[in-house]
């Protein structure tokens, strides 16, 4: 299946692609978590979450795996580097109680994913104590077992988790492709400039297209799994 991308065509080999879904938590987009405690305006990701959801329903609907992930610690913060935790100076750090519970621990209402794109049993969820996916997680051999060869990417933020596990893919072997309405940044410029870097030198780290490149190559194919 071919999708109109940047910097050149992107080839989708049906059932063998994973919709990869970045960290779509209400630590990140809604008011009192993380990425609030930051300083950041989480309002500007929002807009990701219409997209995403287009995105998910096309490959739940085609049987194709979908992998969803949560940048989150253990309770105990075992997992946090005091590097990660003590850097700065944010209203609250990770593992401190806020209005949606503990930032960025497990289980806590703040971890969970936004409810538009809450994950469906049998999904692949993926909890990353990182910014990029593959480190520390069984993200490489979930994806093997399920014989993925390239990923489509949606989620936040562009520039830091996004692009982190694009590059870890990448250097895995994976082809992959970042939807560009399907991603946000808190800071418009670091999205645009990623998108420029992801598909500069011809496309040294991967593709991007629009979300309606995307449906349209889906939907100009007979749905199924593979
Ligand atoms: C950040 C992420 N920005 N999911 N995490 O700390 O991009």
């Amino acid at each position: 299946m071919k999708i109109d991308a940047q910097p050149f065509t992107f080839e989708l080999p049906p059932g063998r692609t994973a919709l990869v879904i970045i960290d779509m938590q209400r630590d990140f987009i809604e008011p009192g978590g993380f990425g609030a405690a930051l300083g950041n305006d989480v309002s500007l990701l929002e807009s990701a979450i219409a997209p995403t959801q287009a995105l998910l329903q096309a490959w739940r609907a085609r049987g194709w795996p979908v992998v969803h992930t949560r940048e989150s610690h253990a309770p105990d913060l075992h997992d946090c580097p005091p590097a990660k935790r003590d850097r700065g100076q944010p209203a609250l750090r990770i593992g401190d109680p806020g209005p949606m519970g503990r930032l960025l621990v497990r289980g806590e209402p703040g971890n969970d994913i936004v409810p538009a794109l809450a994950p469906l049993p049998g999904e692949i969820v993926i909890d990353k104590p990182g910014k990029g996916a593959f480190y520390a997680t069984p993200l490489q051999q979930a994806l093997q077992a399920r014989g993925v060869t390239h990923l489509v990417f949606a989620g936040v933020t562009t520039e830091v988790c996004v692009q982190t596990t694009m590059r870890e893919a990448n250097d895995r072997g994976y082809d992959s492709l970042l939807v560009d309405e399907a991603t946000q940044s808190y800071f418009p410029e670091f999205k645009a400039a990623t998108l420029a870097m992801i598909t500069a030198q011809g496309g040294i780290v991967g593709w991007v297209a629009s979300l309606a490149a995307v449906l349209q190559a889906l939907d100009s194919a007979a749905p199924g799994p593979a």
